[in-house]
Protein backbone atom coordinates (compact mmCIF):
# COMPACT_ATOMS: atom_id res chain seq x y z
CA UNK A 1 0.00 0.00 0.00
CA UNK A 2 1.18 3.59 -0.48
CA UNK A 3 2.01 5.94 1.95
CA UNK A 4 -0.23 9.14 2.49
CA UNK A 5 2.23 11.88 1.85
CA UNK A 6 0.28 14.18 4.58
CA UNK A 7 0.57 10.88 7.32
CA UNK A 8 3.15 11.86 10.21
CA UNK A 9 6.36 9.72 9.79
CA UNK A 10 8.12 7.96 12.72
CA UNK A 11 12.25 7.28 12.06
CA UNK A 12 14.17 4.71 13.87
CA UNK A 13 17.84 4.51 13.74
CA UNK A 14 20.19 1.52 14.37
CA UNK A 15 23.64 2.35 15.19
CA UNK A 16 24.58 -1.28 15.12
CA UNK A 17 28.39 -3.11 14.84
CA UNK A 18 28.53 -3.14 10.88
CA UNK A 19 26.47 -0.32 9.59
CA UNK A 20 23.83 2.45 10.60
CA UNK A 21 20.20 1.53 9.16
CA UNK A 22 17.41 3.95 9.13
CA UNK A 23 13.89 2.59 9.06
CA UNK A 24 10.38 5.36 8.35
CA UNK A 25 7.37 4.07 9.03
CA UNK A 26 4.16 5.70 9.11
CA UNK A 27 1.05 5.53 11.95
CA UNK A 28 0.08 2.38 10.48
CA UNK A 29 3.07 0.96 10.76
CA UNK A 30 4.20 0.57 7.20
CA UNK A 31 7.55 1.52 6.04
CA UNK A 32 7.73 4.30 4.02
CA UNK A 33 11.80 4.17 3.85
CA UNK A 34 14.54 2.09 4.63
CA UNK A 35 18.59 3.13 4.25
CA UNK A 36 21.92 1.99 5.54
CA UNK A 37 25.46 3.36 5.62
CA UNK A 38 28.27 0.23 6.35
CA UNK A 39 31.04 1.06 7.96
CA UNK A 40 33.58 -0.79 6.29
CA UNK A 41 32.22 -0.24 2.65
CA UNK A 42 30.85 3.04 3.09
CA UNK A 43 33.06 4.65 5.25
CA UNK A 44 36.86 3.02 4.71
CA UNK A 45 38.83 5.64 5.75
CA UNK A 46 38.66 4.25 9.53
CA UNK A 47 39.74 0.89 8.00
CA UNK A 48 37.44 -1.02 10.39
CA UNK A 49 36.97 -4.93 10.04
CA UNK A 50 33.28 -5.28 10.14
CA UNK A 51 33.15 -2.28 11.86
CA UNK A 52 35.62 -2.61 14.83
CA UNK A 53 39.15 -2.62 15.39
CA UNK A 54 41.03 -5.79 17.57
CA UNK A 55 43.46 -4.25 19.65
CA UNK A 56 46.91 -7.03 19.61
CA UNK A 57 45.99 -8.23 23.37
CA UNK A 58 43.50 -10.53 21.52
CA UNK A 59 41.04 -9.18 23.78
CA UNK A 60 40.48 -5.64 23.24
CA UNK A 61 38.04 -4.50 20.60
CA UNK A 62 36.77 -0.91 19.80
CA UNK A 63 35.27 1.18 17.31
CA UNK A 64 36.64 4.78 16.19
CA UNK A 65 33.89 6.67 17.75
CA UNK A 66 34.40 9.64 14.76
CA UNK A 67 33.26 6.81 12.26
CA UNK A 68 29.64 6.40 13.85
CA UNK A 69 29.71 10.25 13.95
CA UNK A 70 30.63 10.07 9.97
CA UNK A 71 27.66 7.74 9.52
CA UNK A 72 24.53 10.09 10.81
CA UNK A 73 26.24 12.34 8.34
CA UNK A 74 26.24 9.80 5.26
CA UNK A 75 22.74 8.24 6.29
CA UNK A 76 21.16 11.87 6.46
CA UNK A 77 22.57 13.00 3.11
CA UNK A 78 21.29 9.65 1.41
CA UNK A 79 18.20 9.99 2.47
CA UNK A 80 18.17 13.04 1.40
CA UNK A 81 19.48 12.26 -1.90
CA UNK A 82 16.60 9.49 -2.38
CA UNK A 83 13.86 12.59 -1.92
CA UNK A 84 12.99 11.17 1.67
CA UNK A 85 10.65 13.67 3.14
CA UNK A 86 12.18 14.68 6.36
CA UNK A 87 9.39 17.41 7.00
CA UNK A 88 6.95 14.58 7.45
CA UNK A 89 8.99 12.95 10.29
CA UNK A 90 7.10 14.26 14.18
CA UNK A 91 9.63 11.58 16.19
CA UNK A 92 12.83 9.78 16.19
CA UNK A 93 14.22 7.37 18.12
CA UNK A 94 16.36 4.56 17.71
CA UNK A 95 18.72 1.66 18.65
CA UNK A 96 22.63 1.06 19.41
CA UNK A 97 24.84 -2.02 19.63
CA UNK A 98 24.47 -2.57 23.26
CA UNK A 99 27.32 -1.88 26.03
CA UNK A 100 29.37 0.29 23.95
CA UNK A 101 30.68 3.77 25.41
CA UNK A 102 31.19 7.41 24.28
CA UNK A 103 33.83 9.54 26.43
CA UNK A 104 33.01 13.21 25.63
CA UNK A 105 35.56 15.31 26.80
CA UNK A 106 34.79 19.07 28.47
CA UNK A 107 33.52 21.24 26.38
CA UNK A 108 31.21 19.06 24.01
CA UNK A 109 28.41 19.86 25.30
CA UNK A 110 29.04 23.65 24.32
CA UNK A 111 29.94 22.03 20.85
CA UNK A 112 27.00 19.95 20.92
CA UNK A 113 24.49 22.54 21.44
CA UNK A 114 26.22 24.71 18.55
CA UNK A 115 26.57 22.54 15.65
CA UNK A 116 27.46 24.95 12.48
CA UNK A 117 24.79 23.65 9.63
CA UNK A 118 27.30 24.29 6.74
CA UNK A 119 29.72 21.93 8.24
CA UNK A 120 29.58 17.99 8.36
CA UNK A 121 29.27 16.38 11.72
CA UNK A 122 32.45 14.86 11.53
CA UNK A 123 34.48 17.95 11.23
CA UNK A 124 31.93 19.82 13.65
CA UNK A 125 32.85 16.91 16.63
CA UNK A 126 36.59 15.47 15.64
CA UNK A 127 37.86 17.17 19.03
CA UNK A 128 34.99 16.18 21.09
CA UNK A 129 36.32 13.07 22.08
CA UNK A 130 38.35 12.20 25.22
CA UNK A 131 38.96 8.65 24.37
CA UNK A 132 39.33 8.50 20.35
CA UNK A 133 38.20 4.57 20.62
CA UNK A 134 35.00 3.24 21.62
CA UNK A 135 35.32 -0.04 23.49
CA UNK A 136 32.67 -2.19 22.05
CA UNK A 137 30.27 -4.97 23.47
CA UNK A 138 33.00 -7.44 21.74
CA UNK A 139 35.52 -6.35 24.03
CA UNK A 140 36.31 -8.88 26.73
CA UNK A 141 39.67 -7.02 28.30
CA UNK A 142 38.16 -5.86 31.52
CA UNK A 143 38.68 -9.27 33.70
CA UNK A 144 40.25 -7.67 35.90
CA UNK A 145 37.57 -5.03 36.29
CA UNK A 146 35.03 -7.64 36.61
CA UNK A 147 36.77 -9.24 39.49
CA UNK A 148 37.26 -6.11 41.44
CA UNK A 149 33.42 -5.13 40.90
CA UNK A 150 31.95 -8.81 42.10
CA UNK A 151 34.14 -8.83 45.00
CA UNK A 152 32.69 -5.17 46.32
CA UNK A 153 29.60 -5.75 46.00
CA UNK A 154 29.47 -9.22 47.69
CA UNK A 155 30.18 -11.48 44.91
CA UNK A 156 28.70 -12.37 41.65
CA UNK A 157 25.11 -13.45 42.69
CA UNK A 158 25.10 -9.87 44.68
CA UNK A 159 26.09 -8.46 41.70
CA UNK A 160 23.45 -9.74 39.56
CA UNK A 161 20.90 -9.24 42.43
CA UNK A 162 21.81 -5.54 42.50
CA UNK A 163 22.67 -4.93 38.35
CA UNK A 164 20.75 -7.87 36.56
CA UNK A 165 23.53 -9.55 35.71
CA UNK A 166 26.98 -10.51 36.89
CA UNK A 167 30.03 -8.80 35.89
CA UNK A 168 30.66 -9.06 32.20
CA UNK A 169 33.62 -7.91 30.30
CA UNK A 170 31.62 -6.03 27.98
CA UNK A 171 29.28 -4.15 29.99
CA UNK A 172 30.30 -0.67 30.56
CA UNK A 173 30.69 0.34 33.80
CA UNK A 174 34.31 -2.55 33.76
CA UNK A 175 35.16 -0.45 30.62
CA UNK A 176 34.73 2.69 32.42
CA UNK A 177 36.45 1.32 35.47
CA UNK A 178 39.27 0.32 32.51
CA UNK A 179 39.64 3.23 31.11
CA UNK A 180 40.06 5.02 34.50
CA UNK A 181 42.89 3.16 36.13
CA UNK A 182 44.55 2.92 32.38
CA UNK A 183 43.84 6.36 31.10
CA UNK A 184 43.18 8.33 34.02
CA UNK A 185 43.98 11.76 32.27
CA UNK A 186 41.54 10.94 29.70
CA UNK A 187 38.56 9.74 32.44
CA UNK A 188 39.69 13.22 34.30
CA UNK A 189 38.64 15.15 30.69
CA UNK A 190 35.48 13.46 30.48
CA UNK A 191 32.49 15.50 31.02
CA UNK A 192 29.98 12.92 29.65
CA UNK A 193 30.19 9.24 28.73
CA UNK A 194 27.37 8.12 26.84
CA UNK A 195 26.16 4.90 25.67
CA UNK A 196 25.95 4.46 22.10
CA UNK A 197 21.96 4.89 21.97
CA UNK A 198 22.47 7.77 24.23
CA UNK A 199 25.20 9.21 22.01
CA UNK A 200 23.32 8.94 18.61
CA UNK A 201 20.80 10.68 20.22
CA UNK A 202 22.59 13.23 21.76
CA UNK A 203 23.61 14.42 18.28
CA UNK A 204 20.49 14.19 17.33
CA UNK A 205 19.23 16.59 20.39
CA UNK A 206 22.62 18.91 20.41
CA UNK A 207 22.84 18.53 24.26
CA UNK A 208 23.69 15.29 26.39
CA UNK A 209 20.49 12.79 26.22
CA UNK A 210 19.58 10.20 29.17
CA UNK A 211 20.28 6.52 28.86
CA UNK A 212 17.15 4.48 29.42
CA UNK A 213 16.22 1.69 31.99
CA UNK A 214 16.40 -0.84 28.78
CA UNK A 215 19.72 -0.21 28.36
CA UNK A 216 21.01 0.92 30.97
CA UNK A 217 20.85 -2.25 32.73
CA UNK A 218 23.53 -3.36 30.15
CA UNK A 219 26.26 -1.54 32.36
CA UNK A 220 26.37 -3.18 35.88
CA UNK A 221 25.42 0.20 37.34
CA UNK A 222 21.83 0.46 37.10
CA UNK A 223 20.12 -0.70 39.91
CA UNK A 224 17.40 -3.09 38.13
CA UNK A 225 14.54 -2.67 40.19
CA UNK A 226 15.31 1.25 41.23
CA UNK A 227 16.00 1.94 37.39
CA UNK A 228 18.46 4.13 38.99
CA UNK A 229 22.03 3.86 38.92
CA UNK A 230 23.71 2.13 41.87
CA UNK A 231 25.81 4.32 44.47
CA UNK A 232 27.49 1.18 45.58
CA UNK A 233 27.70 0.13 41.79
CA UNK A 234 29.22 3.67 41.24
CA UNK A 235 31.50 3.13 43.64
CA UNK A 236 33.30 0.92 42.77
CA UNK A 237 34.30 1.97 38.71
CA UNK A 238 35.62 5.60 39.15
CA UNK A 239 35.18 8.76 40.73
CA UNK A 240 32.67 11.10 40.06
CA UNK A 241 30.93 9.14 37.90
CA UNK A 242 27.04 10.02 38.37
CA UNK A 243 27.94 13.37 37.09
CA UNK A 244 29.24 11.93 33.86
CA UNK A 245 26.20 9.20 33.53
CA UNK A 246 23.26 11.95 33.96
CA UNK A 247 19.69 10.36 34.66
CA UNK A 248 17.94 7.33 33.76
CA UNK A 249 14.74 7.79 32.12
CA UNK A 250 11.95 5.59 30.84
CA UNK A 251 12.04 4.18 27.54
CA UNK A 252 9.57 5.67 25.67
CA UNK A 253 10.47 9.19 27.17
CA UNK A 254 10.73 12.19 25.12
CA UNK A 255 14.21 13.42 25.50
CA UNK A 256 14.42 16.37 23.39
CA UNK A 257 13.93 17.84 20.18
CA UNK A 258 15.84 17.76 17.02
CA UNK A 259 18.81 20.30 17.04
CA UNK A 260 18.44 23.43 14.71
CA UNK A 261 21.46 21.83 12.66
CA UNK A 262 19.05 19.10 11.58
CA UNK A 263 16.18 21.41 10.43
CA UNK A 264 18.41 23.89 7.99
CA UNK A 265 20.64 21.06 6.80
CA UNK A 266 17.62 18.57 6.23
CA UNK A 267 14.36 19.98 6.35
CA UNK A 268 13.88 18.12 9.41
CA UNK A 269 10.79 19.77 11.59
CA UNK A 270 11.62 21.91 14.88
CA UNK A 271 9.16 20.33 16.57
CA UNK A 272 10.26 17.05 15.50
CA UNK A 273 10.66 14.96 18.97
CA UNK A 274 13.62 12.19 20.42
CA UNK A 275 12.08 9.49 21.99
CA UNK A 276 15.21 8.13 24.50
CA UNK A 277 17.04 5.51 22.03
CA UNK A 278 17.78 1.83 24.06
CA UNK A 279 19.82 -1.20 23.18
CA UNK A 280 19.86 -3.16 19.79
CA UNK A 281 18.31 -5.89 21.59
CA UNK A 282 15.80 -3.86 23.51
CA UNK A 283 14.41 -2.46 19.71
CA UNK A 284 14.52 -5.88 19.47
CA UNK A 285 12.03 -7.17 21.67
CA UNK A 286 9.48 -3.69 20.36
CA UNK A 287 10.69 -4.85 16.49
CA UNK A 288 8.87 -8.47 17.28
CA UNK A 289 6.21 -6.71 19.49
CA UNK A 290 6.34 -8.84 22.16
CA UNK A 291 4.35 -6.90 25.21
CA UNK A 292 3.20 -9.32 27.48
CA UNK A 293 5.00 -11.12 30.07
CA UNK A 294 5.49 -14.73 28.48
CA UNK A 295 5.70 -13.64 25.23
CA UNK A 296 9.31 -14.93 24.38
CA UNK A 297 11.63 -14.61 20.92
CA UNK A 298 13.95 -17.39 19.72
CA UNK A 299 16.37 -16.42 17.22
CA UNK A 300 17.35 -19.47 15.73
CA UNK A 301 21.24 -18.09 14.05
CA UNK A 302 24.56 -18.84 13.97
CA UNK A 303 24.08 -17.75 17.71
CA UNK A 304 21.00 -18.71 19.59
CA UNK A 305 19.63 -16.05 21.57
CA UNK A 306 16.36 -16.03 24.10
CA UNK A 307 14.72 -13.04 25.27
CA UNK A 308 11.49 -11.88 26.20
CA UNK A 309 9.28 -9.64 28.57
CA UNK A 310 8.56 -10.67 32.33
CA UNK A 311 7.26 -8.87 35.23
CA UNK A 312 9.19 -11.43 37.88
CA UNK A 313 12.98 -11.66 36.88
CA UNK A 314 14.99 -13.70 38.75
CA UNK A 315 19.16 -12.49 38.05
CA UNK A 316 21.02 -15.28 38.12
CA UNK A 317 25.01 -15.13 38.31
CA UNK A 318 24.97 -18.30 36.30
CA UNK A 319 23.39 -17.28 33.20
CA UNK A 320 21.53 -14.50 30.88
CA UNK A 321 20.56 -10.99 31.70
CA UNK A 322 17.80 -8.52 33.21
CA UNK A 323 16.99 -5.45 31.77
CA UNK A 324 14.44 -3.06 32.12
CA UNK A 325 11.65 -3.76 29.34
CA UNK A 326 11.53 -1.13 26.13
CA UNK A 327 7.72 -0.83 26.19
CA UNK A 328 6.81 -0.99 29.75
CA UNK A 329 8.13 1.23 32.19
CA UNK A 330 7.40 -1.59 34.96
CA UNK A 331 8.53 -4.34 33.32
CA UNK A 332 11.54 -6.43 32.13
CA UNK A 333 13.36 -7.92 29.84
CA UNK A 334 15.71 -10.83 30.24
CA UNK A 335 17.52 -12.45 27.60
CA UNK A 336 20.05 -15.36 27.64
CA UNK A 337 22.84 -15.71 24.93
CA UNK A 338 24.26 -19.13 23.16
CA UNK A 339 27.36 -18.95 21.33
CA UNK A 340 26.40 -22.92 19.67
CA UNK A 341 23.60 -22.40 17.45
CA UNK A 342 23.22 -22.87 13.81
CA UNK A 343 26.80 -23.73 13.14
CA UNK A 344 26.83 -26.39 15.69
CA UNK A 345 23.05 -28.10 14.10
CA UNK A 346 25.24 -27.93 10.67
CA UNK A 347 28.03 -29.60 11.85
CA UNK A 348 26.35 -32.53 13.51
CA UNK A 349 24.15 -32.44 9.94
CA UNK A 350 27.50 -32.85 7.74
CA UNK A 351 28.70 -35.23 10.20
CA UNK A 352 25.65 -37.18 11.58
CA UNK A 353 23.03 -37.21 8.74
CA UNK A 354 24.11 -36.79 4.94
CA UNK A 355 24.98 -33.17 5.12
CA UNK A 356 21.55 -32.23 3.69
CA UNK A 357 18.62 -30.54 5.84
CA UNK A 358 16.41 -33.22 4.56
CA UNK A 359 18.65 -35.65 5.87
CA UNK A 360 18.51 -34.06 9.19
CA UNK A 361 14.46 -33.83 9.21
CA UNK A 362 14.35 -37.35 8.11
CA UNK A 363 16.87 -37.99 10.92
CA UNK A 364 14.26 -35.96 13.40
CA UNK A 365 10.97 -37.92 12.15
CA UNK A 366 12.44 -41.53 12.64
CA UNK A 367 13.69 -40.89 16.34
CA UNK A 368 10.88 -40.47 19.08
CA UNK A 369 10.68 -36.80 21.16
CA UNK A 370 12.75 -37.71 23.94
CA UNK A 371 15.38 -39.46 22.07
CA UNK A 372 14.54 -43.18 23.95
CA UNK A 373 16.36 -41.03 26.77
CA UNK A 374 19.74 -40.23 25.10
CA UNK A 375 20.95 -37.07 25.54
CA UNK A 376 23.85 -34.71 24.45
CA UNK A 377 25.30 -31.65 25.05
CA UNK A 378 27.22 -30.36 21.66
CA UNK A 379 29.92 -28.18 22.23
CA UNK A 380 31.60 -26.66 18.66
CA UNK A 381 32.15 -23.02 20.07
CA UNK A 382 33.03 -22.40 23.71
CA UNK A 383 29.76 -22.33 25.36
CA UNK A 384 28.17 -19.08 27.96
CA UNK A 385 25.21 -20.52 28.69
CA UNK A 386 25.96 -22.65 30.81
CA UNK A 387 29.98 -22.02 31.15
CA UNK A 388 31.62 -24.92 28.63
CA UNK A 389 34.85 -23.53 27.17
CA UNK A 390 36.37 -27.11 25.98
CA UNK A 391 34.57 -27.88 22.64
CA UNK A 392 33.23 -31.51 22.47
CA UNK A 393 30.35 -33.69 22.44
CA UNK A 394 28.86 -35.45 25.30
CA UNK A 395 26.74 -38.33 25.22
CA UNK A 396 24.57 -39.81 27.54
CA UNK A 397 22.53 -42.90 26.83
CA UNK A 398 19.19 -43.75 28.60
CA UNK A 399 20.89 -45.16 31.78
CA UNK A 400 22.76 -42.30 32.14
CA UNK A 401 26.11 -43.96 31.21
CA UNK A 402 28.38 -41.51 29.35
CA UNK A 403 28.54 -43.06 25.54
CA UNK A 404 30.91 -42.35 22.46
CA UNK A 405 28.39 -42.44 20.04
CA UNK A 406 24.42 -43.46 20.01
CA UNK A 407 22.14 -45.15 17.33
CA UNK A 408 20.56 -43.88 13.96
CA UNK A 409 19.74 -40.17 13.75
CA UNK A 410 19.87 -39.78 17.59
CA UNK A 411 22.36 -37.47 17.21
CA UNK A 412 20.10 -34.97 15.10
CA UNK A 413 17.55 -35.20 17.96
CA UNK A 414 20.01 -35.02 20.85
CA UNK A 415 21.44 -31.79 19.46
CA UNK A 416 18.57 -30.24 19.12
CA UNK A 417 16.74 -31.05 22.11
CA UNK A 418 19.59 -30.76 23.95
CA UNK A 419 19.66 -27.03 23.10
CA UNK A 420 16.27 -26.43 23.70
CA UNK A 421 16.30 -28.11 26.45
CA UNK A 422 19.01 -26.08 27.61
CA UNK A 423 16.68 -22.85 27.23
CA UNK A 424 14.15 -24.13 29.28
CA UNK A 425 16.49 -24.75 32.00
CA UNK A 426 18.57 -21.40 32.07
CA UNK A 427 15.65 -19.26 30.59
CA UNK A 428 13.73 -20.54 33.50
CA UNK A 429 16.41 -20.10 35.76
CA UNK A 430 15.79 -16.13 35.70
CA UNK A 431 12.26 -15.93 35.52
CA UNK A 432 11.41 -16.79 31.70
CA UNK A 433 7.60 -19.04 31.72
CA UNK A 434 6.88 -18.73 27.69
CA UNK A 435 3.41 -18.84 26.86
CA UNK A 436 4.44 -18.32 23.50
CA UNK A 437 7.38 -18.15 21.10
CA UNK A 438 8.11 -16.33 18.72
CA UNK A 439 11.08 -18.18 16.27
CA UNK A 440 13.37 -15.78 14.01
CA UNK A 441 16.64 -16.34 12.20
CA UNK A 442 17.72 -19.10 9.74
CA UNK A 443 16.45 -22.58 11.28
CA UNK A 444 12.80 -21.12 12.48
CA UNK A 445 11.82 -21.85 8.91
CA UNK A 446 12.63 -25.88 9.43
CA UNK A 447 9.31 -26.94 10.92
CA UNK A 448 10.85 -30.26 12.33
CA UNK A 449 13.06 -27.78 14.57
CA UNK A 450 10.34 -25.72 15.12
CA UNK A 451 8.01 -28.36 15.87
CA UNK A 452 10.93 -30.02 18.45
CA UNK A 453 11.06 -26.27 20.08
CA UNK A 454 6.91 -25.89 20.17
CA UNK A 455 6.97 -29.68 22.62
CA UNK A 456 10.10 -28.67 24.40
CA UNK A 457 8.50 -26.00 26.04
CA UNK A 458 4.77 -26.85 25.53
CA UNK A 459 3.99 -23.49 23.98
CA UNK A 460 3.04 -22.63 20.46
CA UNK A 461 5.64 -21.19 18.00
CA UNK A 462 4.93 -18.29 15.36
CA UNK A 463 7.34 -17.37 12.72
CA UNK A 464 8.65 -13.48 11.77
CA UNK A 465 10.50 -12.29 8.87
CA UNK A 466 11.37 -9.33 9.91
CA UNK A 467 14.76 -8.59 8.94
CA UNK A 468 16.05 -5.94 10.56
CA UNK A 469 14.30 -5.65 14.46
CA UNK A 470 16.19 -3.54 15.88
CA UNK A 471 15.53 -0.48 13.67
CA UNK A 472 11.47 -1.52 12.84
CA UNK A 473 11.76 -2.08 16.46
CA UNK A 474 13.42 1.63 17.32
CA UNK A 475 10.72 3.46 14.77
CA UNK A 476 7.96 1.57 16.73
CA UNK A 477 9.43 3.26 19.93
CA UNK A 478 9.15 6.65 18.07
CA UNK A 479 5.87 6.09 17.45
CA UNK A 480 5.12 4.90 20.51
CA UNK A 481 7.06 7.40 22.74
CA UNK A 482 5.20 9.86 20.28
CA UNK A 483 1.81 8.45 21.34
CA UNK A 484 2.53 8.65 25.18
CA UNK A 485 3.29 12.77 24.38
CA UNK A 486 0.56 13.43 22.57
CA UNK A 487 -1.71 11.55 25.23
CA UNK A 488 0.47 13.21 28.35
CA UNK A 489 -0.08 9.80 30.15
CA UNK A 490 1.16 6.31 29.50
CA UNK A 491 -0.43 4.27 26.34
CA UNK A 492 0.20 0.64 26.34
CA UNK A 493 2.54 0.06 23.95
CA UNK A 494 0.15 -2.78 22.52
CA UNK A 495 -2.65 -0.23 22.08
CA UNK A 496 0.32 1.36 19.45
CA UNK A 497 0.83 -2.01 17.66
CA UNK A 498 -2.87 -3.04 17.92
CA UNK A 499 -3.29 -3.25 14.10
CA UNK A 500 0.03 -5.19 12.92
CA UNK A 501 -0.82 -7.64 11.36
CA UNK A 502 -0.57 -11.74 13.28
CA UNK A 503 2.47 -13.62 12.97
CA UNK A 504 2.28 -16.66 11.45
CA UNK A 505 1.38 -19.55 13.75
CA UNK A 506 3.69 -22.84 12.74
CA UNK A 507 3.43 -24.92 15.57
CA UNK A 508 0.78 -26.07 18.71
CA UNK A 509 2.72 -28.41 21.27
CA UNK A 510 2.06 -32.11 21.61
CA UNK A 511 1.31 -32.13 24.94
CA UNK A 512 2.13 -35.93 25.35
CA UNK A 513 5.90 -35.29 23.80
CA UNK A 514 6.00 -32.37 26.27
CA UNK A 515 5.41 -34.76 29.48
CA UNK A 516 8.55 -36.83 27.75
CA UNK A 517 10.61 -33.82 28.11
CA UNK A 518 9.33 -32.25 31.40
CA UNK A 519 10.25 -35.87 32.78
CA UNK A 520 13.47 -35.40 31.07
CA UNK A 521 14.88 -32.45 32.56
CA UNK A 522 16.13 -33.70 35.64
CA UNK A 523 18.32 -35.74 33.95
CA UNK A 524 19.88 -33.57 31.47
CA UNK A 525 20.37 -31.00 34.15
CA UNK A 526 22.75 -33.32 35.93
CA UNK A 527 24.37 -34.27 32.94
CA UNK A 528 25.10 -30.68 31.92
CA UNK A 529 26.38 -30.39 35.67
CA UNK A 530 28.30 -32.90 35.20
CA UNK A 531 29.88 -31.81 31.73
CA UNK A 532 30.48 -28.56 33.30
CA UNK A 533 32.35 -30.07 36.11
CA UNK A 534 34.78 -31.41 33.72
C1 LIG B 1 24.13 -8.11 24.19
C2 LIG B 1 25.32 -7.99 23.32
C3 LIG B 1 25.15 -7.89 21.85
C4 LIG B 1 25.22 -6.43 21.45
C5 LIG B 1 25.46 -6.22 19.98
O1 LIG B 1 24.41 -8.22 25.52
O2 LIG B 1 26.42 -7.92 23.78
O3 LIG B 1 23.96 -8.47 21.43
O4 LIG B 1 24.07 -5.77 21.88
O5 LIG B 1 24.46 -6.62 19.19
Amino acid sequence: MMNDPAQPLFLGLDSSTQSLKAVAIDADLRIAHEESVNFDADLPDFDTQGGVHHGSDGLTVTSPTLMWVAALDQLLARMQSAGFEFSRVVAISGSGQQHGSVFLRRGARQTLARLDPDKPLRVLLAEAFSVADSPIWMDSSTGTQCAQREEALGGAQATADLTGSRAYERFTGNQIAKVYETQPAAYEETERICLVSSFISSMLAGDYVSIDAADGAGMNLMDIRGRTWSQPALDCTAPDLRSRLGAVVASHTVVGAIHPYYVNRYGLLPTCKIIAFSGDNPCSLAGLRLQHSGDIAISLGTSDTMFGSLTDPQPSASEGHIFGNPVDPEGYMAMVCYKNGSLTREHVRDHFADGTWDGFNNALARTPPGNNGAIGLYIKEPEITPPILKPGIHRFDSSGSAVDAFGDGADVRAVVEGQFLSMRLHGGNIGIQPESILATGGASANEAIVRVLSDVFGAPVYTAEIPDTASLGAAYRALHGWRCQQAAAFVPFSDVMADAPAFRKCADADMAAHEVYTALLPRYVEHEAAVIAG
